[in-house]
C-alpha cells in the first residue's frame, strides 16, 4: 500500500503524538485511585499532543490553515487547505483509563477532505485514507459491512454529555434504533465509531451535537470504505449541524428513517 508524501506526513504526526499520549495514559491509570482525579494531568497530555501535531504538520505545510481542539485557529495563506485535528478524541476514555481514545487529523481541501489519518495509540490500530485511494486499517483494505437488514445490525451511537445537547430527545431515537437493531454500543470516540463503520465492525452509527475535528477524518475513512456518512437530511451538513449518520447503503437509509420517526404520545 503506497501512501502519498502528504498522508505519510499525517501518519508521522500521529505517531509522536500517539507516542506522547501512550505515555501519559500510563500515568493515568496510577491517578485514578488519587481523589483529585487525573484531570489537569489529562488537559495537560491533550494540549501536548496537539502542540506536538501542529508543529509537525506546520512544518511540512507551512502555509495550510489548522484548526484544532485545543487551540485558536490558525488561518493559512493557502485559503484552499486546512487541517482539521483533534489530538485526544475520547478525552473521557482517557480520563478513566479505557483504552478508547484516537488522534484524528485530516486535510481538507476546497471544503473537501481528502485526507485522513487516525491513530488509536493503546490498540496500535491505524487507519488512514486518500480521496479516491480507498481505507486502511494498518495494511489491510477496508470496506464497509455488507448487512442490509437492520435486525442484523450492531448500530453505535454518541450520548449527549452532561449539560449538553437534548438527553430526551437522544432517549427517543434510542428507543427507536432499540426496537429494530440487534445490538447498540457506545464507544465513548465519535471518530473511533466512524472507523468501527469503515472497518466493517458497526453496521452504522448517529451522533449529534459533535464538532468538525470529531469527525473529519471519519467521515472520508467511510466513505472511502464504500460506506454513506451524511448529517440527518441525507446532505452533506455535517460540520454545520454537528450531526452525523452512516453506515452502508442501506442501513445508512434505515437508520435516518427510524431517527425521522415521529415522538410518541405515550
Ligand atoms: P472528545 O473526547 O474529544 O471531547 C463522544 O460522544 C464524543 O463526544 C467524543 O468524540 C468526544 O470528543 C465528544 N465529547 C466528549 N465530551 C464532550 C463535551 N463535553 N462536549 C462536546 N463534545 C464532547
Ligand atoms: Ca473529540
Amino acid at each position: 500500500m503506497a501512501r502519498s508524501a502528504l498522508l505519510n506526513v499525517m501518519v508521522q504526526a500521529a505517531f509522536k503524538a500517539g507516542k506522547s499520549l501512550s505515555r501519559d495514559f500510563g500515568e493515568v491509570q496510577n491517578l485514578q485511585v488519587s481523589l483529585k482525579g487525573p484531570g489537569d494531568y489529562v488537559s495537560q497530555a491533550d494540549r501536548k499532543a496537539e502542540k506536538l501535531i501542529r508543529e509537525e504538520l506546520m512544518k511540512a505545510r507551512p502555509t495550510y490553515g489548522f484548526l484544532g481542539e485545543e487551540s485558536e485557529e490558525i488561518i493559512g495563506t493557502d485559503g484552499a487547505h486546512r487541517w482539521i485535528v483533534d489530538p485526544l478524541d475520547g478525552t473521557t476514555n482517557f480520563l478513566h483509563g479505557m483504552p478508547c481514545f484516537a488522534v484524528s487529523i485530516a486535510l481538507e481541501r476546497n471544503g473537501e477532505i481528502v485526507a485522513a489519518v487516525l491513530l488509536n495509540p493503546a490498540t496500535d490500530e491505524l487507519f488512514t485514507a486518500e480521496r479516491g485511494g480507498g481505507a486502511f486499517l494498518n495494511d489491510r483494505r477496508l470496506r464497509v459491512a455488507a448487512r442490509k437488514s437492520l435486525s442484523d445490525t450492531v448500530i453505535g451511537c454518541g450520548m449527549p454529555h452532561l449539560g449538553r445537547g437534548n438527553h430526551g430527545k437522544f432517549l427517543i431515537e434510542q428507543r427507536h434504533v432499540m426496537g429494530e437493531v440487534a445490538g447498540m454500543r457506545c464507544l465513548g470516540s465519535a471518530s473511533l465509531d466512524l472507523a468501527y463503520v469503515a472497518a466493517g465492525r458497526l453496521d452504522g452509527y448517529w451522533e449529534r451535537g459533535l464538532s468538525a475535528w470529531d469527525i473529519a477524518a471519519g467521515i472520508l475513512l467511510i466513505r472511502e470504505a464504500g460506506g454513506y456518512a451524511t448529517d440527518f437530511d441525507g446532505g452533506n451538513g455535517m460540520f454545520e449541524t454537528g450531526s452525523i449518520v452512516c453506515g452502508n447503503e442501506y442501513i445508512h437509509k434505515a437508520l435516518r428513517e427510524v431517527l425521522h420517526r415521529p415522538v410518541p404520545t405515550r
